[in-house]
C-alpha cells in the first residue's frame, strides 16, 4: 500500500531506510552522547531538543517524508511543533506492559501544558508523529506498539469514560519493526505506546512532531522550546523552514491544567 494511503487508512506507515546505513550508526552515537546535555538545555534553559541533534536533524526534512506529511495536511507549510529523545533504556519493563495513548493535539493528560483538543476529536488529522529508529526495532528491545485504523475511534485509552485500559495489551495491537534508519509516521489520535525492552542494549530513538501550519504552538514549555539563533544558523535552510517559528525565544501563553481547558 502506498504510505500515504496507509497513513490516512491505518493511522501509521513505515518509511524505509530514511537514514542511510553507512550514516546511521554515527547519528545513533551521536544521539546517545548527547542526550544527557540535551535534556538538561531543555530543562534548564528551554532549549529544543533539535540543539543537540545536529547530525540528525538534516533528514527531518527528507523529501519522501514531507511530501507525505504535505498531502495529509494538505498544505505546503508544515512546522515541527515538538522534538523529543525517545530512547528506551535497557531493562525497562515487563514484555506485557503497555502504555497507550494519543499524542499533542490529543494528548489528553496535556502534561506541559500545550493546549489539547478535548473529545470527540474532529475527525481532521492535526499532528504527525515521527518515530526515529536509530537502533533496530525488535519485539525485545521495546518497538512501538500501535492499534491500527484507532485514529478514528471516538474513544480514547485515557478518555475518563471510554473503559479502556491503555496499560494492557488491546485487540489488533501491531508492533512496528524496523530497521536502523527507518522511521514510523503516526497520525497523532492512533492509540500507540513504547514497549518494554527486555534487552541490555538502549532502544535508541528520536521523536519528531510535524503539523500544520493552522496549529498554534503557541502554549506549554515543549512547544516553545526554542533554538538560540547561532545554532539554528547551522541547520540546513529546509530545516530552518520547519523550526523557522522557533528561532527565538517567546515567552509561552499560559493556557492553564487540562480541566481548566474545557
Ligand atoms: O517510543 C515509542 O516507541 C513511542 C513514542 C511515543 O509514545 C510518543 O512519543 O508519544
Amino acid at each position: 500500500m502506498e504510505e500515504i494511503t496507509q497513513l490516512r487508512l491505518e493511522g501509521y506507515c513505515l518509511l524505509k531506510g530514511v537514514i542511510p546505513p553507512d550514516k546511521v550508526g554515527q547519528v545513533r552515537q551521536d544521539i546517545d552522547n548527547s542526550m544527557k546535555p540535551g535534556l538538561e538545555a531543555y530543562d534548564k534553559h528551554d532549549w529544543s531538543a533539535v540543539t543537540h541533534m545536529l547530525s540528525l536533524a538534516p533528514y527531518f526534512a527528507n523529501p519522501r517524508l514531507l511530501k507525505i506529511a504535505r498531502t495529509a495536511f494538505n498544505h505546503a507549510k508544515v512546522k515541527i511543533s515538538q522534538t523529543e529523545f525517545k530512547s528506551v533504556p535497557p531493562y525497562r519493563n515487563p514484555p506485557e506492559w503497555r502504555n497507550f495513548h494519543t499524542d499533542w493535539p490529543h494528548d489528553l493528560t496535556d502534561a506541559s501544558f500545550c493546549g489539547l483538543i478535548n473529545q470527540p476529536f474532529p475527525d481532521t488529522i492535526m499532528s504527525i508523529t515521527s518515530i526515529w529508529m536509530l537502533y533496530p526495532f525488535t519485539p525485545e528491545n521495546g518497538a512501538t506498539w500501535v492499534v491500527p485504523r484507532t485514529h478514528r475511534d471516538p474513544r480514547n485509552p485515557r478518555g475518563q469514560n471510554d473503559g479502556i485500559d491503555g496499560m494492557s495489551s488491546i485487540p489488533h495491537e501491531e508492533q512496528i519493526c524496523g530497521d536502523a534508519g527507518d522511521v514510523i509516521l503516526i497520525d497523532s489520535r492512533i492509540w500507540h505506546s513504547a514497549g518494554a525492552n527486555s534487552t541490555d542494549d538502549i532502544r535508541t530513538s528520536v521523536v519528531a512532531r510535524y503539523s500544520p501550519w493552522w496549529l498554534s504552538v503557541d502554549y506549554g514549555k515543549r512547544n516553545c522550546a526554542f533554538i538560540p539563533a547561532h545554532i539554528f544558523d547551522m541547520l540546513p535552510e529546509p530545516v530552518q523552514e520547519l523550526y523557522s517559528h522557533r528561532r527565538v525565544k517567546n515567552e509561552p501563553l499560559q493556557i492553564g491544567s487540562p480541566s481548566q481547558q474545557l
